[in-house]
C-alpha cells in the first residue's frame, strides 16, 4: 500500500537515511518520486500521490532501464540517468518505504526555470535559483551564446570568467526562438517550466512573438520575470547597463568626494543589485501561487533597484529640508546645496566614520582601515590612539563637543593607525567594541581561508579553462546547501533536454538541428 508522503519529511532527514542513500543509484530532477514495485499500483495512482504532495512535486515512471530497486526490503533503484539528473527523492514501495538521494534536499527543488537571462543582471538570479536547487536551462542563441562567454576573455577561445562565474549550476540549450521549429520548442518548454526569466532590451521577447499574454496563454502558472532597465515612463524603451543604472538610480550622485566628480561604485548594485531584487521576486510569486494556483508578472528596473539601494540618500534629501546633515563633511565649514551631497568615506549612520591610512600605505594602496567612533566606545578609542587627554576635556568629550571637530579627530586616530598595520590595528580596536573594518583588496579576499572554508570563496573546475575561483552563494541555507558547480558550454545540454524534457526523439531532435532551429 502507498503511504502518504508530507513535505515535512525533507526537513527531518537523518544521518542514517543520508547514508542509506548512497545507494540510490539515479533519481529523475523532480521532488518526489512516488513509485511501487506492486504492479496492481497503477501509473494514475503513481501520478496522484505526488500530486498529494504539492504543485512542485511530480511523478516519473520506472522505465525498462531500471533493474533493482528493491533490497532487503528497503526500496532503490538503479537506472542510466546521468549524476547531473540527481535530486531529491522519495520513493514508496510495495513495503511502504522510504529513502532518500545523497544530496540534501533544496530548497527550490523541482522548480524548473526557462533562462532567457544574458550579461550580468539576469543571470545573477537564475544562478542564485540554480543554487537554491531549481533546474535552470539556459536558453541561448546557437553559435553565439550569451554575449559574455565571449567577452573579456583571458583565454583564448574558452568561456570567460564573465560568463562561467555568473553562470554556475545551470544547463545551457542553443536555441533559436525567432525560427518557426524554434518557436515550437520554446513554446513546449514554457509549457514544462515554472518560471520564465529574461534580460532583453524592453520589448524583445514580444518582438519574437511571446507577450505576456501569450505566455499566459501558454502556462499560466508561470511566473515571468524582467530585469529592464527602467520601469514604465519616459526611459522605458532604452538599453541599459550597470554604470547607466547607478548614475540614473542615484547611486552616482552620492558618492565620491564632495570636491569631485560623481563615482561609480565597484560593487555591481545595478546588475547584480537588481538580480537579488528578481530572485526575491520569482521566490514571492512561486510562494503566492501555493495559494492562488496562479502565475504572475514580474519585473525589476534597475532604476528602481538603485534607488532602493540608495533609500538612506533619499532620506538624506528630505532632511536637508530641516537643516545641514551634521554628519556629512561638508558640517560645518562647507556649504550644502539643494540635493543629497557627495558625502566622501563618512558613515551613512549617526556614528562618525572615516577610512585612515595604516603601516604601509605609501605602497600599498589598501593599506588602509575603516574606523567608527561610535560615542559608546569612544573612552577605549581615545586611549588607544593615545588621546586620554579627551576624556577630561569638555572640548572632546561628548559626541557633540566632537561633532565640528570630526575631521580633526580622524587626523588623530591616523596619527597612530599609520603606525601599525591594518590587520593589528583590528586586533587592537576590536577587544575594545570599536567597529572597524580593514580594506581588503581582491588579492587578500581571493586568498583568505575563512572566506574558502564556508564556500563563499570556491575553486571550480572547468574542462576547457581548468580551475577557477568564484563567489560560491553568499546566502546559507541550514537545509539548502549550495555545491557551486561549473558554468555549461554552450549546448552542452541542448539534446538532454529535449529528449528528457520534452520526450523529442532523436530523429526531430537531428531535423531541428539541419534546420538551424537548435
Ligand atoms: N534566438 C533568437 N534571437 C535571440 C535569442 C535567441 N535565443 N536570444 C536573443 N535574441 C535576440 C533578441 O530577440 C534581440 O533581437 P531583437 O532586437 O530583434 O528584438 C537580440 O537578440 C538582442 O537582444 P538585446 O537587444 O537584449 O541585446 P543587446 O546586446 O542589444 O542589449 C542590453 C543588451 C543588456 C543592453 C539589453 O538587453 C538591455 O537593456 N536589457 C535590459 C536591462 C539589463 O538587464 N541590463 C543589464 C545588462 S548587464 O550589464
Amino acid at each position: 500500500m502507498l503511504l502518504p508522503i508530507m513535505p515535512s519529511m525533507f526537513g527531518r532527514m537523518t544521518g542514517s537515511s543520508r547514508r542509506r542513500s548512497t545507494r540510490i543509484a539515479w533519481a529523475e530532477t523532480v521532488n518526489v518520486v512516488a513509485a511501487t514495485t506492486a504492479a496492481s499500483v497503477s501509473e494514475a495512482t503513481i501520478n496522484f500521490m505526488a500530486r498529494q504532495v504539492g504543485p512542485f512535486y511530480r511523478a516519473i515512471h520506472l522505465g525498462p532501464s531500471v533493474t533493482d530497486w528493491s533490497v532487503g526490503g528497503r526500496v532503490f533503484f538503479t537506472g542510466e540517468l546521468p549524476p547531473s539528473r540527481r535530486s531529491g527523492v522519495i520513493m514508496l514501495g510495495s513495503h511502504g518505504h522510504h529513502s532518500y538521494t545523497e544530496n540534501a534536499m533544496k530548497a527550490l527543488e523541482g522548480v524548473r526555470v526557462l533562462d532567457m537571462t544574458h550579461v550580468q543582471s539576469g543571470p545573477t538570479c537564475t544562478q542564485l535559483l540554480a543554487w537554491f536547487g531549481a533546474d535552470v536551462i539556459k536558453v541561448e542563441r546557437p553559435g553565439k551564446g550569451d554575449a559574455t562567454r565571449s567577452q573579456l576573455r583571458d583565454i583564448p577561445d574558452v568561456d570567460s570568467l564573465y560568463f562561467t562565474m555568473l553562470n554556475h549550476n545551470k544547463r545551457s540549450i542553443t536555441l533559436n526562438t525567432k525560427h518557426e521549429t524554434g518557436k515550437d520548442i520554446f513554446t513546449r518548454l514554457i509549457q514544462e517550466c515554472d518560471v520564465l526569466a529574461e534580460n532583453f532590451a524592453p520589448g524583445a521577447l514580444d518582438r519574437m512573438g511571446f507577450s505576456w499574454e501569450r505566455i499566459q496563454e501558454i502556462n499560466p502558472r508561470i511566473i515571468y520575470a524582467s530585469v529592464k532597465g527602467f520601469g514604465p515612463g519616459p526611459y522605458e524603451d532604452c538599453k541599459v547597463y550597470e554604470n547607466v543604472a547607478q548614475c540614473t538610480g542615484g547611486g552616482a550622485s552620492t558618492t565620491g568626494f564632495p570636491d569631485g566628480p560623481p563615482v561609480v561604485a565597484g560593487a555591481q548594485i545595478g546588475d547584480s543589485g537588481t538580480g537579488l531584487h528578481l530572485a526575491l521576486g520569482i521566490v514571492s510569486a512561486l510562494f503566492q501561487r501555493e495559494k492562488s494556483g496562479r502565475g504572475q508578472r514580474v519585473v525589476c528596473a534597475m532604476q528602481d533597484g538603485v534607488l532602493n539601494l540608495c533609500r538612506v540618500k533619499l532620506r538624506d534629501q528630505q532632511r536637508l529640508a530641516h537643516g545641514p546633515l551634521k554628519e556629512y563633511p561638508q558640517y560645518p565649514n562647507g556649504t550644502f546645496g539643494e540635493a543629497t551631497p557627495r558625502a566622501g568615506n563618512a558613515s551613512g549612520g549617526g556614528q562618525p566614520g572615516w577610512i585612515v591610512k595604516c603601516k604601509g600605505w605609501e605602497t600599498d594602496p589598501d593599506a588602509y582601515i575603516y574606523v567608527i567612533a561610535q560615542a559608546a566606545a569612544f573612552d577605549g578609542l581615545a586611549r588607544a590612539v593615545g588621546h586620554e587627554d579627551w576624556l577630561n576635556d569638555p572640548q572632546w568629550n561628548t559626541p557633540a563637543a566632537r561633532l565640528p571637530k570630526i575631521d580633526q579627530m580622524f587626523t588623530e586616530i591616523e596619527q597612530w593607525t599609520q603606525t601599525k598595520p591594518k590587520l593589528e590595528v583590528m586586533e587592537i580596536l576590536n577587544p575594545l567594541n570599536v567597529p572597524c573594518g580593514p580594506v581588503l583588496s581582491m588579492k587578500e579576499l581571493s586568498e583568505e581561508p575563512s572566506l574558502r572554508e564556508t564556500g563563499t570563496v570556491v575553486e571550480v573546475d572547468h574542462p576547457t579553462r581548468g580551475p577557477y575561483l568564484t563567489v560560491g552563494n553568499p546566502i546559507k541555507l541550514s537545509d539548502s546547501p549550495a555545491e557551486v558547480q561549473r558554468s555549461p558550454l554552450l549546448g552542452e545540454h541542448t539534446d538532454e533536454v529535449l529528449r528528457d524534457v520534452l520526450g523529442m526523439d532523436e530523429a526531430t531532435i537531428e531535423a531541428a538541428k539541419a534546420e538551424g532551429a537548435v
